[in-house]
């Protein structure tokens, strides 16, 4: 019936209908369709084009608003309807303004990364604040103070673009700096080792971890038979397998992880000496995961989790910080060290080789456009600088390959470095030319090097130089003697672990290893468990129901019991000392007290946590005293999954009301289930009480009895989850 109108025939009639169906108050909480100053509606990225400003009526805004083109700058004249013959005929082929839209539109995806698909990055800077002139010549590494761009992209690895932020799995941890000398990119994950030794492995790895190719599914998840399988009968992955059984693999946030370059590195002096380096990303805001029944139940509440915490904190100008460490050491550290340093299924222990920080690393700046940065970056681990080399670790050389070739699948052009996010911010000057979507090109005559007319040359002095590594060998395909323990430091990982922290890597495996259908690969793995602790295999046979242990896999070399724990590789051990950077969430109702309500909210700001109010509608609270208090998220959008701990203030009427609300009875379960500090006033009680939690309510329950309370309660919530709890809130293993 509309089709003869025009577009803006149209806007202004739907606008009529508003104005004529609506009361005046609900019109003015309609967004206007034509004021495109409204922030997430304007149309810009075109050249030349401006939004309108705010307070216009419609049609003189609409009057002013720039002219949509076609992506050949042609002015269109109606952006609502296809060109046909007659109102109710065909469409015309020769509708070359709608055949211009569709087509970009068909084209707007580029192939996902077939690993690390789910990221999210951001901008910002690496500070340098010791300078490393006497062991590196980077440019990155020599003047204290300096900053240098950054971007960082974090990604989890098995999922697909669209899954959900807290799988179980490795999340990267890939910084690419900005450095006067070019690009270098440091693409490493959040867990230090990894599982497998040389990269011929890793299209198995990748193949057994992702969804089954007969049925397409599970995505995003280690927990299923190809995997399991995969990993039984590879054992130089059992040390990476405690790693990402523990908590390291469900992060609270991706401000609160490591990161780690993984491989051994080399540092080049302008000697040409060089020195082996280990690269280290510690979180200033300290470390803290999520416990996996609160990981499973975030990613139905919000699959957006870290992305969100991520863009959140940036917003608010509470910018995530990391401090660079190395860990440095020569060949004669490599040849007395227990394990081969090119082999990446093993780390180096602080203990044996303290970690330096260097450098502090901050983002403070989240992308423009989610396509042109977080996709497009285009991170290749030989993008390297002159003072850092590669060494012969089989996985790092293979990647070096790897990297580049998907990088032209993925951005389909070799001039993908001209996109802004992978082009240097250096002079960039050479005579290579032309192809696809070239920008580049040479002016002039000349493009080849000799030539006798000027312009860039090779410099032996300032150019990157190999380090020049004595090469000498047979052509094999072989691992070497030195790769084959692949169970000492798998130990020494767990034993370096708190009780509670072993307890949530048996429930893990325990967790994997019941989706897994074969049951020969169960009990492969409890065999590969054997040779790592026997205690760890007894309590995963005994969480499958295995009647005995079967037998332990025959191990290529003897597990070494003499590895002291490293006290580094617990997240317990190191936990943070304060609320900082944490989320409360405060559960209010109709006829809360205010006083109450701002006075917690003040003492989690003056933390430096944020603060999310929950109420039973969207629209907010009218407290006790008639003030009105807005809410962030109605109760079932705000499950107390997604906060660091919780409070509930309510009236008794309110109280009694939430009672009766499946998700308000979660909120308080879910709470106690998690461990979490939880803040309430006495007349929130009876929803304690229909919750069930009134006679478990220990220590981490603080009641708050005069806003003064407020202070104590968030000085509790330091310690982020009451431990003690957990063996009363579970179901023994
Ligand atoms: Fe990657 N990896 N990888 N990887 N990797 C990719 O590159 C590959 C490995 C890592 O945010 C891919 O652009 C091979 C170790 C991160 O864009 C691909 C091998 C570590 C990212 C690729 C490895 C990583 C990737 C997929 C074994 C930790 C995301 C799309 C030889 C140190 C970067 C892409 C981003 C991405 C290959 C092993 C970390 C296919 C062949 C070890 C953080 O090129």
């Amino acid at each position: 019936m509309m089709r003869h109108l025009t577009g803006r025939t149209q806007r202004l009639l739907a606008l009529s209908l508003v104005l004529t169906t609506n009361s005046a108050a609900v019109l003015a909480a309609v967004p206007d369709p034509l004021n495109t100053s409204d922030k997430g509606t304007s149309v810009t990225g075109q050249p030349g084009m401006e939004t309108g400003s705010a307070g216009e009526t419609h049609q003189t805004a609409a009057d002013r608003l720039p002219t949509m083109t076609t992506q050949q700058g042609m002015p269109i004249s109606d952006n609502q309807n296809s060109l046909s013959a007659g109102p109710r005929g065909p469409s015309l082929l020769e509708d070359h303004v709608a055949r211009n839209k569709l087509f970009s539109f068909d084209h707007e995806r580029i192939p996902e990364r077939v690993v690390h698909a789910r990221g999210f990055g951001a901008h910002g800077y690496f500070e340098l604040e010791k300078s490393l002139s006497d062991i590196t010549r980077a440019d990155v590494f020599q003047r204290v103070g300096e900053k240098t761009p950054v971007f960082v992209r974090f990604s989890t690895v098995a999922g697909a673009k669209g899954s959900a932020d807290l799988a179980r799995d490795v999340r990267g941890f890939a910084t690419k700096f900005y450095t006067k000398e070019g690009n270098w990119d440091l693409v490493g994950n959040n867990i230090p080792v990894f599982f497998i030794q040389d990269g011929m492995k890793f299209p198995d790895l990748v193949h057994s971890v992702k969804e089954e190719p007969d049925r397409g599914f599970p995505q995003a998840a280690s927990a299923h038979d190809n995997f399991w399988d995969f990993i039984s009968l590879t054992p130089e992955s059992m040390h990476m397998i405690m790693w990402a059984m523990s908590d390291r693999a469900i992060p609270r946030s991706l401000r609160f992880m490591e990161g780690f370059g993984v491989h051994t590195f080399r540092f080049v002096n302008a000697q040409g000496k060089s020195t082996f380096v280990k690269f280290h990303w510690k979180p200033k805001q300290g470390m803290q995961s999520v416990l996996w029944n609160e990981a499973v139940k975030i990613n139905g509440a919000d699959p957006d989790f870290h992305r969100r915490d991520l863009w959140n904190a940036i917003q608010a100008g509470s910018y995530p910080e990391w401090e660079l460490g190395i860990q440095t050491f020569d060949e004669d550290f490599a040849r007395k060290f227990d394990f081969d340093v090119l082999d990446a299924t093993k780390l180096i222990p602080e203990e044996l080789v303290p970690v330096r920080r260097v450098g502090r690393l901050v983002l403070n700046r989240t992308v423009d456009n989610f396509f042109a940065e977080t996709e497009q970056v285009a991170f290749c681990t030989q993008n390297i600088v002159p003072g850092i080399d590669f060494t012969d670790d089989p996985l790092l050389q293979l990647r070096n390959f790897s990297y580049l070739d998907t990088q032209l699948k993925r951005l389909g052009s070799p001039n993908f470095h001209l996109l802004p996010i992978n082009a240097p911010k250096c002079p960039v000057m050479n005579f290579m030319q032309d192809g696809h979507m070239a920008m580049n090109n040479p002016k002039g005559q000349i493009n080849y090097e000799p030539n006798s007319a000027g312009g860039p040359r090779e410099n032996p002095v300032s150019g990157f130089r190999s380090f020049s590594q004595p090469i000498n060998g047979h052509k094999i395909r072989v691992r070497p003697e030195s790769f084959a323990d692949h169970y000492s430091q798998a130990r020494q990982f767990y034993i370096s672990q708190t009780p509670i922290e072993q307890g949530h890597i048996s429930d893990a495996l325990v967790f994997e290893l019941s989706k897994v259908k074969k049951s020969h690969v169960r009990a492969r793995i409890v065999g590969h468990l054997e040779n790592i602790d026997k205690d760890l295999a007894s309590k995963v046979a005994n969480g499958l129901g295995l009647a005995s242990l079967p037998p332990a896999v025959q191990a290529a070399r003897p597990t070494r019991t003499d590895l002291a724990p490293s006290t580094a590789l617990s997240i317990l051990k190191n936990g943070p000392t304060s609320f900082k950077g944490r989320h409360l969430g405060i559960l209010i109702t109709d006829g809360v007290e205010a006083r109450m309500v701002a006075a917690l909210k003040a003492a989690a700001v003056k933390e430096g946590a944020s603060v999310s109010i929950i109420a039973p509608k969207i629209e907010g609270v009218t407290a006790s005293d008639g003030s009105k208090i807005k809410a962030d998220e109605k109760i079932n959008g705000g499950p107390s999954v997604l906060f660091d701990a919780v409070a509930v203030l309510a009236s008794k009427e309110g109280a009694l009301k939430l009672a009766q609300e499946p998700s308000a009875r979660d909120f308080v379960t879910d709470a106690y289930a998690h461990l979490k500090f939880v803040a309430y006033n006495a007349l929130a009680l009876p929803l304690f009480d229909k919750a069930g939690v009134t006679a478990s309510m220990d220590s981490g329950f603080i009641q708050l009895k005069n806003p003064s309370d407020a202070g104590g309660f968030i000085a509790a919530c330091r310690k982020l989850r009451l431990w003690a709890r957990e063996d009363k809130a579970k179901l023994p293993s």
